[in-house]
């Protein structure tokens, strides 16, 4: 198998989510920094317009949100399972809700005020007016929640975990889930990115020593890899023969239909592309560029878009 690529940077939480489920597999990965805000030239280049962070790349297969990435993970290293026995349902459940609400309420607690001091300490006034702008466009009129209602919320979601981890060393038992991972990564951000905020924690103790094992996890073997290299490596390669073969049609598009791909909400940047899959969990498409050749995408059909591209 080709080397595993993760097109990320440092600060990123989902990131972190990433990092540590290549950790927990005691996987070598390849270790390319994107750009935080647009443009991401080399990434867009294997994606085809979208940008969130991260993106994992193995050869000429890219694959996109940490959902799908998650999936494929487990797939090429099955054990330690991010799915143990009994608790698959409840694990990918408290994973969406710790991916969305928890991660809305910590992101926008961490972003007030002692937090953006912390996280952009001598970063130049362009630079910083330069993620503001790019993270408003991305939200695309959503309102974020403002400190008075993120700190009550965050407050409860932790105590809601704190509970969770009564009598157990993870969030659904002996073993770390995906819910472990998806929980995580919000509050990494709270302790090691801005750590003026980490009292919050203070309440929680079952929550620090959890986080504790957490970090210990580490984050596998990562060797540097230029987004260049990265970009031959996809030229050089051949897309994988596709696993599941099995066609779910939920939108009268037939296989084969150049369509677009994007995210139902913050950063709607489509993907265009023909659509060669479309199984029960996942979108594939077909799409060729001047510095990847031809590459296949894949995005999990929750959370995404599927439309007819406008000829
Ligand atoms: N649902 C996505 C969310 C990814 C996400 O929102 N990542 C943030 C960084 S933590 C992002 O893309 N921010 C804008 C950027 O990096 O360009 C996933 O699970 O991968």
């Amino acid at each position: 198998m080709s080397d595993l690529i993760l097109h990320h940077y440092p600060t990123s939480p989902f990131a972190e989510k990433i990092r540590l489920v290549l950790g927990h597999k005691q996987l070598a990965w390849k270790s390319v920094f994107i750009p935080m805000v647009m443009p991401k030239p080399e990434l867009t280049a294997l994606t085809g317009g979208y940008r969130k962070t991260p993106v994992l790349q193995i050869g000429a297969d890219v694959y996109c949100d940490t959902a799908l990435i998650c999936d494929v993970l487990e797939h090429i290293a099955p054990t330690p399972s991010l799915y143990p026995a009994g608790v698959e349902g409840n694990a990918r459940i408290v994973a969406q809700w710790a991916d969305s609400a928890l991660f809305t309420a910590a992101m926008a607690y961490n972003f007030q005020p002692a937090g953006v001091a912390q996280v952009f300490a001598g970063a130049p006034a362009e630079g910083v007016q330069a993620f503001v702008a790019d993270r408003t466009a991305m939200r695309s009129g959503a309102a974020r929640m403002s400190p008075a209602e993120a700190t009550p919320t965050y407050q409860s979601y932790l105590r809601h975990l704190a509970n969770m981890l009564q009598g157990q060393d993870f969030l659904l038992g002996a073993q770390a889930s995906l819910a472990d991972f998806a929980a995580y990564h919000p509050l990494w951000f709270t302790q090691e990115r801005t750590p003026a905020l980490a009292g919050i924690f203070d309440a929680t103790p079952e929550v620090k020593s959890w986080m504790a094992r957490m970090k210990a996890i580490g984050q596998g073997t990562p060797g540097k890899c230029h987004a260049a290299e990265a970009l031959q490596v996809a030229h050089n390669a051949t897309p994988a023969a596709l696993q599941d073969q099995t066609f779910q049609d939920a939108h009268g598009i037939a296989l084969g239909s150049q369509v677009v791909i994007a995210a139902d909400h913050f950063g709607l940047e489509p993907t265009e592309g023909e659509l060669i899959a479309a199984t029960r969990t996942r979108y594939t498409l077909r799409r060729s560029d001047a510095q990847t050749g031809t590459v296949h995408v894949h995005f999990p059909r929750v959370g995404f878009t599927l439309k007819k591209a406008t000829p």
